[in-house]
């Protein structure tokens, strides 16, 4: 599927400190190889409504890894993709009488105008779950002729055949320092594990399965239902995790250095994902696992289906600046949960105000030391809280000296704050 377009990245001069992130299945913060390539695998969207904050704030939150790598001068291979058909998707175009194709044609090219408006760096590949059936057919076949996954016999209202990962097995089929088992990811205990399955997508209740957690591999067709040639698997469509699974292991190198999502994503996504890909490849699927926090409004969890949504293509419909909307976002530290306020963004604006007036009275020499500042807080976790201070004290001592601005230190902090922050001045 096609990406939306970047804007150039400036080039600095001066060079990025070694990076550290935290890593959630480590449970600390980890030092980031340097040198040669880096991959990443990003999360896509679901496409049954529009981007809100708490989207526009993980997507935020992994560009600020690419610029700093790419600050650190690192090539950078980055996929995302787009859960294109999936039950929520369906459900949302049966509710409102849309064909599902087109609801989700319509909300991923809405995602990706509102992308390229926050100056988010586009992924190299943007893959869809439905143009990436083909491929991940023969993965699925794989781990049933593995031992690795069960179909499941019908039950009064459900067909036979559905394919499940059978996570016990998994977890005892290779003894590997680096094997995958339940938990290597999220750590979480079983009754937790329980809830969240069910919470997120997961059907622990589904007769026939050998274990509550079992996630979906294949769903055979059902009346009124898309489906795909499915191979020895039969007519169906691919369960969630089994498709950016196979889309990373496609396009990306084994083990890619950073998976990435918002926390939500950490069990069961990224921990059974983890598990198809040692079953499959039998090495990990990513060195580090990374999540942004949770993104609320007014204190509450923001999500489609509380539709508390606060909309990036409404703000900017209502004639707010993209780069105001991306510093409110950067006000956070990309870990932590945060509500969206009405304050929080008319800070935002000022602050971007307070910028721009600095920028025009740059004094001579200033520039070094705030890129300096704000590389050392990006190095360690994406500290953009730590970044946008430190243009802050570089605005604010502008401000009051008032000189008649220097060219190159101009052009020098305006450059910092678009490859780094991604916020063009
Ligand atoms: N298509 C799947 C991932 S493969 C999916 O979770 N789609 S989504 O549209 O529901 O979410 C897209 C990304 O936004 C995910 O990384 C998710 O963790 C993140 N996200 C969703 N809601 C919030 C929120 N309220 N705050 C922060 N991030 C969120
Ligand atoms: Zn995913």
């Amino acid at each position: 599927m096609k990406s939306w377009t970047s804007r150039p990245v400036p080039v600095l001069p001066g060079t990025m400190p070694a990076l550290r992130l935290f890593d959630t299945a480590q449970g600390s913060e980890v030092a980031l190889p340097a040198g040669g390539e880096q991959s990443m695998y990003v999360c896509g969207i679901t496409p049954y409504d529009a981007t809100h904050m708490g989207h526009a704030a993980s997507y935020v939150a992994f560009d600020l890894l690419n610029r700093a790598w790419r600050d650190a001068g690192q090539r950078v291979s980055y996929v995302q993709n787009v859960t294109d058909v999936d039950d929520p998707l369906l459900e949302r175009a049966t509710a409102t009488g849309v064909d599902w194709r087109e609801l989700a044609a319509s909300q991923i090219q809405l995602f990706q105008t509102d992308m390229e408006a926050l100056n988010v760096l586009a992924p190299d590949h943007y893959v869809g779950a439905v143009e990436s059936v083909p491929v991940i057919v023969p993965a699925i076949e794989r781990l049933l002729r593995d031992g690795l996954a069960y179909r499941v016999p019908g039950t009064a209202g459900e067909p036979d055949g559905d394919v499940y990962y059978d996570v016990e097995a998994a977890g005892k089929h290779t003894v590997a320092p680096d094997a995958w088992t339940l938990g290597s990811v999220s750590h979480l205990g079983e009754s937790e594990m329980l809830e969240l399955f069910a919470e997120r997508g997961g059907d622990p209740g589904r007769a026939g399965k050998r274990q509550a957690l079992d996630p979906l591999l294949w769903r055979v067709a059902r009346e009124g239902e898309p489906s795909w040639p499915g191979g020895e698997l039969g007519e169906g469509r691919p369960g969630w995790h089994i498709e950016c699974t196979v889309i990373a292991q496609q396009y990306l190198p084994a083990p890619f250095t950073v998976q990435g999502g918002g926390s939500d994503l950490i069990f069961p996504h990224h921990e059974m994902g983890a598990g198809h890909a040692y079953s499959l490849s039998g090495v990990p699927l990513a060195h580090h696992y990374a999540h942004a926090g949770m993104v609320g409004l007014d204190g509450e969890k923001m999500s489609k289906s509380k539709g508390n949504l606060v909309l990036v293509s409404k703000l900017r419909a209502e004639g707010e600046e993209p780069a105001a909307i991306r510093l409110a976002i950067l006000a956070h530290h990309y870990r932590s949960d945060w509500s969206w306020t009405a304050e929080g963004f008319a800070g935002a604006k000022d602050r971007l105000a307070t910028w721009r007036r600095a920028l025009a009275v740059a004094p001579e020499g200033s520039a070094a030391g705030v890129i300096a500042e704000m590389r050392s807080a990006l190095a360690a976790d994406l500290n953009a809280p730590g970044a946008l201070a430190a243009m802050d004290r570089w605005a604010a001592a502008a401000n009051s000296a008032a000189s008649a601005g220097c060219r190159h230190d101009q052009a020098l902090v305006s450059d910092a704050a678009d490859a780094l922050l991604g916020v063009v001045l």
